[in-house]
């Protein structure tokens, strides 16, 4: 399953694990309490995979391209992977499938902690709108991911602080009930 865990305060390498020590994993269950939802699929049969299809159809999950995070096939790579880092949020769910290689993703608990998720392929997450994350390469350095949206993407991202946004405010509302 998937792995994940709070995250150290050292500003080295943000490529690298960052766990505590001792590690201070983080579970599914801790996750769901946070709005991030997970599959695991089998990233071989993407093009024609009945399972994504469901979820897909449930979810509404009309719009989908795939992105290659790689210095050779994404324009501006840098600056991408410096915006990806910055503390955000999006007004819209953000719902991505890792195809092949890895990454992580890192989510503020309920505390403003960093959790650090571990992206492999075959894994697919849902991050609600309205939380503060942030995505960062690991050390392999490669990573290939579906971008799954609600309908016309909106890609635009709110670097923090965005607390006036009504969506925002629902979303933390939301984390007192559980
Ligand atoms: C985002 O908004 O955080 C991202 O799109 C991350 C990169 S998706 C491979
Ligand atoms: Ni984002």
């Amino acid at each position: 399953v998937l792995e994940a865990w709070y995250m150290d305060e050292s500003t080295e390498d943000k490529r690298l694990p960052h766990k505590l020590h001792p590690n201070h994993p983080v579970s599914l269950q801790e996750l769901q309490d946070v709005g991030v939802w997970y599959w695991k699929l089998n990233a071989d049969i993407y093009e024609h995979d009945p399972e994504l299809q469901k979820i897909r159809e449930e979810k509404g999950y009309s719009y989908m391209d795939i992105i290659d995070v790689h210095p050779d096939k994404l324009p501006d790579y840098e600056d991408k992977l410096k915006t990806f880092y910055e503390e955000h949020l999006h007004l819209d769910d953000e719902i991505r499938y890792i195809l092949d290689g890895r990454a992580y993703f890192d989510v503020r608990d309920k505390n403003d902690r960093w959790i650090r998720i571990a992206m492999r392929k075959g894994d697919m997450i849902t991050l609600p709108a309205g939380i503060y994350h942030r995505f960062t390469m690991d050390e392999t350095n490669y990573t290939k991911a579906m971008r799954l949206f609600v309908g016309e993407p909106v890609w635009k991202a709110y670097n923090r602080p965005a607390d006036h946004f009504e969506i925002r405010r629902k979303y933390v509302d939301s984390l007192k009930c559980s």
